[in-house]
């Protein structure tokens, strides 16, 4: 029988540290704990201590030159974390704070989102302390060359296939694709969320913020609810928060404030145009990462240095960052109304802020459910890929609509609680979980 603080005081020594990987593993371990106890398939191949390790980690040297002649010297991970279900799956982040840790709690929650997904993936992650902001593009270039050189040595389409995350978008997989298609001479699918014309799927830039309205409008159905006059806010202004303000736009609600690291909109008008989707995107091209900008450009409010959660909103969903809303934002959003919470950066909320909401009974929907959407169409790129296809954008859209509706119901199968209120955190870790265990039992140790 696993006890759930002998387990956990076990996991953190063994990873000092690791902040991070361990707040991921712990909210994992909590809401499966029960169902490896009660069974004995489970507990006697050791399936908990087995699933915590990642199968490898590679840490390597990333040298590249500056624009001004100068080499620089960055650190490059890739942590293969579980393959039991289908090759190595997930993203690059570059952000100049990446750690080991960082990586292991993006890979760990990558297993059971890819495993959500219903499709054959595994869970990895990887990236570098390499920090994109002010950079230009020929020092991209350099540096994602650089980057790949050394990565190609340990990835491949049946083996483990990255895509992008922070800092990572189109143009830089462009690069690194570049870089291994030189070096293998293969024009095969190892990267996903490829430009269109070079095996990219239609709709992967969009996915993970559509797949995560998807959820949000189940969550909102199954609640007799829907998006039509809802007020919103988006942190971020990324990719994902692009995404994600396009279709809660579409869908009827309205998205009233976007932010940045250095503050945040309040655009009563709302975020609802394409010009002003397409600005989105040109704040993020540029590299800047300021959302300021935006309130200069369409002459509505900025408030600086503050964060997005102390506007009165329906639903709030985390776009940006892990950690980015905690106990004390929970509350006030809860004391101004917030109908729903909806997590879609990974680990967007901390466990205070979780609690709070699960507290007061409002819907939370957790980031490894919701954003699942995005590696989903990544997986719907390695099929194309491997058939030598492109789907329409009408084909790409059905399948992730199906997907993200899937999920939503095995979150509703595992997590409803006797109140009918559904813990959707639970019910996303334990659906995820049972079937990577699953393969793990089948193929032995
Ligand atoms: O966190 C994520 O799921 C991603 N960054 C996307 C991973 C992928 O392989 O598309």
């Amino acid at each position: 029988m696993y006890n759930l603080d002998q387990f956990m005081a076990e996991v953190e020594r063994r990873n000092p540290g690791q902040p991070e990987f361990i707040q991921a593993s712990r909210e994992v371990i909590e809401s499966v704990i029960d169902v490896v106890n009660n069974n004995p398939k489970y507990l006697e191949n050791k399936i908990l201590d087995r699933i915590i390790e990642p199968d490898r980690v590679y840490e390597f040297k990333v040298e590249w030159e500056d624009d001004n002649h100068e080499i620089q010297v960055n650190r490059g991970y890739r942590v293969q974390f579980n393959n039991a279900i289908g090759p190595y799956k997930g993203g690059l982040r570059f952000a100049k704070n990446v750690t080991l840790g960082t990586l292991k709690f993006l890979g760990f929650e990558q297993i059971f989102k890819n495993s959500l997904t219903t499709l054959p993936m595994g869970g990895g992650k990887g990236g570098s302390d390499f920090d994109p902001i002010g950079k230009s593009d020929r020092e991209i270039l350099r540096f994602c060359r650089a980057f790949m050189t050394e990565l190609q040595k340990y990835i491949g389409p049946d083996t483990d296939v990255p895509a992008g995350d922070l800092g990572v978008g189109g143009r830089e997989i462009g690069y690194m694709y570049g870089q291994w298609r030189k070096i293998r001479n293969e024009n095969t699918g190892v990267l996903t969320g490829k430009g269109q014309t070079w095996g990219g799927s239609l709709i992967r830039p969009e996915a993970t913020g559509f797949g995560a309205m998807y959820f949000t409008n189940e969550v909102l159905k199954l609640n007799g609810d829907s998006f039509e006059g809802k007020r919103v806010s988006i942190s971020g202004f990324g990719n994902v928060a692009w995404g994600s303000a396009m279709k809660a736009s579409q869908l009827g609600a309205k998205v009233i404030a976007i932010s940045g690291p250095d503050g945040y909109i309040v655009d009563e008008d709302g975020v609802g145009t394409p010009e002003k989707w397409d600005f989105m995107l040109q704040l993020r091209a540029s590299n800047k990462n300021i959302v300021a900008p935006y309130a200069e450009k369409f002459g509505c409010k900025f408030v600086p240095g503050k964060k997005i959660w102390e506007v009165p909103v329906d639903i709030a969903f985390t776009c940006a960052l892990q950690n980015e809303l905690n106990g004390e934002d929970a509350k006030l959003l809860i004391k101004n109304g917030v109908k729903y919470a909806i997590e879609v950066s990974n680990m967007g909320c901390t466990p205070e802020a979780i609690a709070e909401f699960h507290k007061a009974r409002i819907p939370f929907g957790p980031g490894k459910a919701v954003n699942a959407g995005g590696v989903a169409t990544s997986g719907l790129e390695m099929t194309q890929n491997a058939q030598h296809i492109k789907w329409d954008a009408a084909e790409v859209d059905r399948n992730l609509h199906a997907i993200m509706k899937n999920i939503f119901e095995a979150c509703v199968r595992e997590g409803k609680e006797k109140d009918g209120y559904v813990n959707y955190v639970k019910g996303a870790n334990i659906a995820g979980f049972k079937k990577v265990a699953d393969a793990m039992c089948d193929q032995g140790f």
